[in-house]
């Protein structure tokens, strides 16, 4: 900001966001957006509801000394006439940065699937054979992401894809 007009020098600093590179490198600090998107939500009881479609961005970041690392639960529900039910978690792949995906019963006490790869995305699909996933049942239900390694920290994306069946109802068809 600032009254220049005419001649003379003038500095310009600009701290607007669009003086920040968009696209951080992998290795660069994560923004604390990401880092609070829909915090606090460290355990079951305090998941933030999410509907289909893509969350986020939001990120495991690193905590103060000493704390727990970073953990970020979802909740959501499956209704009536569900199909299947795809959880996709994406992020950039980075030495300490593989962050893990588990599905839970809507309490947090019952593991229903995981997926701990090395590569840069979980996915759980239920039912589905790899990992093992039941077919969901109407209700609601949380997921966790979380660092792979103690200490790891990232950037994500979750898409939430919900599908519905072509039993009773409307009648939908099948999905996409
Ligand atoms: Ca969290």
């Amino acid at each position: 900001m600032g009254l220049v007009t005419g001649g003379g020098c003038s500095l310009t600093l600009d701290f607007s966001d669009k003086a920040i590179p968009k696209d951080a490198t992998p290795d660069g600090p994560i923004p604390a957006a990401a880092c609070a998107f829909q915090e606090p939500n460290d355990t079951a009881a305090t998941a933030m509801t999410v509907t289909a479609g893509v969350t986020g961005p939001a990120a495991i970041c690193a905590g103060s000394a000493g704390a727990p690392d970073d953990q970020d639960y979802y909740r959501f529900s499956v209704p009536d006439n569900t199909a299947s039910v795809v959880v996709q978690l994406d992020f950039a792949s980075k030495p300490t940065g593989d962050l893990d995906l588990k599905l839970f019963s809507s309490d947090g006490t019952m593991q229903l699937a995981q997926s701990r790869g090395f590569g840069d995305s979980e996915t759980i699909t239920c039912p589905g054979a790899s990992p093992t996933c039941a077919a969901l049942t109407t209700g609601d239900y949380v997921f966790l992401v979380f660092p792979a390694v103690t200490g790891q920290t990232n950037e994500y994306n979750v898409t939430l894809t919900i599908t519905a069946g072509s039993g009773s109802g409307s009648g939908s068809g099948s999905g996409v």
